[in-house]
């Protein structure tokens, strides 16, 4: 057996309000590859639904492990704590380094902010070498991808390491790593996990904060897929898989191989993805749903055909009015994402997108993510373009343009059970104005109506009107509403578990 050469411990910042059913792909992959490379690993992800941790937690945890190296996974909405960890473990001996698509937009923060350096990109190819060189084995200026603080004090940045040109090389997630306990499941149940099969995005959306990956598409080969649902199968029970690509099917050659593979094997997996609107078509639905697709997540974001050109979207309208009823005829759930609050859109343009939800509604189910409301992630046109004139330059590490969970006291109940991954509209970006405000809450509470649609009468009914008379109320007299509605939002903080 090979001596460890080192300690190193993998960590995923800890956030108010993600709630991980998975482990990230990010630490597992890096873990797989220090392992091979004789490292002793440890995951963190302070997110995971049966064990969030607080950021004082992750530093009693750092300081118990004794690692010598932690990594951190940045993302821009929890980086000013993943700063603050950075901060509480300055003296805690490990050196800190930095990853992740943050990271990768803005990798001078990084090390501005405690950590000694920042991987850019892909972590696969330039972490064993990192880890290396934070130890002081291998000089760091021999490290392509790497950016940090050079002797003068000066901060570098060394060469870009080229993408992973074959993705089949990358060893499997090192899911043996992840206790199931910490995702809920118990020791004699399938533990859910995501399965990536191909990397980056030719598209240019206005809003999208990716570009880690490149904007060429790489793909998994279809044997590698399925040998690895195969192999999770065998190792922890799972039957159903959630593909997180960014674009799943856009190669449909390598997607019937997948799903031919399913079909004729007959393993009984059910799977979802989430792909593009424009890579889907009736075959590769009707195959996809032999093979156990069950859901498939699509990023439709407007009804408003002028929206969806000024972002720069590859679908059109038509196209989704065309695919989603198609989706629902092969037996397979359509997840949307929508994204209202664009800077141009008025009242009347927001209705535009309601009604596409409308037309949409009896085929779908309504995703709210926090994204439902833009949200101006760095290096976007979106951002570029408006950071200036809305005045949110490098928003994520001030200390007034936050959107946490709200907090008890804090937001009227119509607003608490709307925003419960983050108040965005409280980070006022596009200052938007009263009436948008208003379409806005009219369109969250379609999506809360139409997604109920499957309930009980009796829990429709107290569900919508307990949402209806809290707006109403707010809109008489704020205190009023404080008032009646005190008693029912300490009763849902404490169903979600949240700290008051
Ligand atoms: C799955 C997913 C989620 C899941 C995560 C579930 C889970 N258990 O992991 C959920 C739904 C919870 C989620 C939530 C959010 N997400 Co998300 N999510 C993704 C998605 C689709 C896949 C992530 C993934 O697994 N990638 C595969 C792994 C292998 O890649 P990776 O994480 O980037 O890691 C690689 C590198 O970054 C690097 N790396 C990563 N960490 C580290 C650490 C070290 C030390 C080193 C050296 C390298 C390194 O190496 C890794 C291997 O190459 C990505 C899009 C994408 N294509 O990646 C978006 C993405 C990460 N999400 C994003 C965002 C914005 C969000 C949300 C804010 C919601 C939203 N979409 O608006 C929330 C965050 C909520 C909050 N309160 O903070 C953005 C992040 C942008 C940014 N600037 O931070 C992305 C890039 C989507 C996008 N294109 O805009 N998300
Ligand atoms: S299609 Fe999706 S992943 Fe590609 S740029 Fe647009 S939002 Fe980003």
């Amino acid at each position: 057996m090979l001596t460890p050469a080192a300690r190193v411990l993998l960590v995923y910042p800890p956030s108010r309000t993600q709630k991980h059913s998975s482990c990230p792909a990010s630490i597992m992959m890096l873990g797989a590859v220090l392992e091979r490379a004789g490292y002793e690993v440890h995951l963190l992800d302070a997110n995971a639904a049966s064990r969030r941790l607080s950021t004082a937690q992750v530093v009693e945890h750092v300081r118990q492990l004794r690692p010598d190296v932690v990594g951190v996974t940045l993302l821009t909405p929890l980086v000013k704590e993943a700063y603050r960890l950075a901060f509480e473990l300055r003296d805690c001996g490990a050196r800190l380094l930095a990853g992740g698509p943050h990271a990768t937009l803005l990798p001078e923060e990084p090390v501005e902010h405690g950590f000694g350096a920042t991987v850019v990109g892909e972590g696969e190819p330039t972490i064993v070498e990192a880890v290396e060189a934070m130890l002081g084995r291998r000089p760091l200026e021999s490290v392509l991808g790497l950016v940090y603080r050079g002797e003068d004090g000066h901060i570098e940045h060394n060469d870009p390491r080229p993408l992973v040109a074959d993705l089949d090389s990358l060893p499997l997630p090192a899911r043996h790593l992840v206790n199931p306990a910490d995702y809920g499941s118990g020791p004699n149940e399938a533990l859910f996990t995501h399965v990536f099969t191909s990397r980056g995005c030719p598209a240019r959306c206005a809003y999208c904060a990716g570009g880690l990956f490149g904007k060429k598409f790489r793909f998994r080969s279809a044997d590698s897929v399925v040998d690895e649902m195969i192999a999770i199968h065998r190792s922890y029970g799972t039957r159903d898989f959630y593909f997180t690509d960014d674009a799943m099917s856009m190669n449909h050659q390598r997607t019937e191989q997948i799903c031919r593979r399913l079909i004729d094997e007959q393993h009984g997996f059910t799977w979802s993805m989430m792909t593009r609107i424009d890579s889907v078509d009736e075959a590769l639905l009707e195959m996809a749903a032999h093979a156990g697709c069950v859901q498939i997540d699509y990023g439709v974001e407007s009804g408003n055909p002028q929206t969806l050109k000024r972002i720069h979207k590859p679908h059109t309208v038509e196209m989704v009015r065309r695919v989603i009823p198609l989706t629902h005829r092969h037996g397979i759930r359509s997840a949307v994402f929508f994204i209202l609050g664009f800077p141009w859109e008025d009242a009347p343009a927001i209705d535009l997108t309601l009604q596409l939800m409308k037309d949409l509604s009896e085929y779908v189910v309504f995703c709210p993510a926090i994204a439902s409301v833009l949200i101006p992630f760095p290096s976007t046109e979106i951002y570029e373009r408006y950071k200036d004139q809305c005045g949110f330059a490098s928003w994520w590490i001030s200390d007034d343009r936050t959107f946490d969970a709200p907090r008890l006291g804090t937001h009227p109940f119509y607003q608490a059970t709307t925003f419960r991954l983050g108040a965005v509209l409280d980070a006022d970006f596009f200052h938007y104005s009263r009436k948008v405000k208003e379409k806005m809450f009219d369109v969250f509470r379609f999506m809360r109506a139409s997604n109920l649609k499957e309930r009980g009468f009796w829990s429709r009914f107290l569900r919508l009107g307990a949402f209806d008379l809290s707006r109403k109320l707010d809109s008489i007299s704020p205190l009023l509403e404080r008032a009646v509605f005190t008693v029912p939002l300490a009763l849902m903080e404490v169903v979600r578990g949240q700290e008051a």
